[in-house]
């Protein structure tokens, strides 16, 4: 099983799969498979967290990891290893996404299931995603000092609405600091950090 924890960590998609495989011809449960991919992914978090792999590196991991993942993941029949639901979207009015499609991954290969929104995202399209898919946790990304503001006024309606629910926030121009101010219940710096915070308030 080392071998996949490697092939993760170089983001080595194709050597993911044939591990994937072979794990599985040799009688490995699936999900041992899955644990292992996710605790390659957690050290993936690590090491980007200690600046010693970077974005580009992140995602071919992140990639990788999703491959596998595929491959086991049919064969859990009626297990749900699902961690929770998180929605997730950038804001209305700002079209960054390298950075929240980072958190949704990083979340993803943490166990959780990722309804990802896309860009642009206006209050009331979060408001029907939470209609329809329940989710523990909302996620909201701006990159835009100008869509701070967006931000503030999405998690004010999200939470008037859905007390229950858990809403954490990031982007680059986005604070702990902000985010207190705004009410939301977690923010985190970045895509690891924010994996982290999720489980933190799942749990
Ligand atoms: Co834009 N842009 N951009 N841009 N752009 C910035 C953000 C900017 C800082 C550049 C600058 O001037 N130095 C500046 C914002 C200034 C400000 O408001 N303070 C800026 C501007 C001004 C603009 C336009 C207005 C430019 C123009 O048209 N005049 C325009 C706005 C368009 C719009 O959104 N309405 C614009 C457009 C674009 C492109 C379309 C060209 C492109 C986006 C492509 C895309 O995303 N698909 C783009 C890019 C690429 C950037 C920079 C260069 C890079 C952003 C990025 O992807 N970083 C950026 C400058 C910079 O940051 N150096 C810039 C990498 C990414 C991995 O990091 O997104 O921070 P980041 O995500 C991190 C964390 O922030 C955190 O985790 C991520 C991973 O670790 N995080 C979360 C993010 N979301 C999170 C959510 C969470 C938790 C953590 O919980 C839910």
């Amino acid at each position: 099983m080392d071998y996949i924890y490697a092939y993760v960590l170089e983001g080595d998609t194709e050597g993911v799969v044939k591990g994937v495989k072979r794990a599985l011809q040799d009688g490995i449960e699936p999900a041992v498979i899955i644990d292992c991919l996710i605790n390659s992914m957690a050290e993936v978090g690590v090491r980007m967290k200690n600046g010693d792999m970077f974005v580009p590196e992140v995602l071919a991991s992140a990639e990788a990891m999703k491959e596998g993942l595929q491959i086991v993941k049919p064969l859990l029949s009626g297990e749900n290893y699902s961690q929770g639901k998180i929605v997730i979207g950038t804001v209305a009015g700002d079209l960054h996404d390298i950075g929240k499609n980072l958190v949704a991954m990083l979340l993803e290969s943490a166990g959780f299931d990722v309804v990802d929104l896309g860009i642009d995202v206006p209050a009331e399209k979060f408001m029907a995603a939470i209609e329809e898919h329940q989710p523990a946790i909302v996620g909201l990304s701006a990159l835009l000092t100008t869509t701070m503001e967006t931000m503030k006024k999405t998690v004010g309606a999200i939470i008037a609405r859905y007390p229950s629910i858990r809403v954490i926030v990031g982007g680059a121009p986005v604070s702990q600091e902000f985010a207190d101010s705004i009410n939301a219940h977690g923010y985190a710096p970045d895509a690891a950090s924010a994996a982290d915070l999720a489980k933190r308030l799942i749990n």
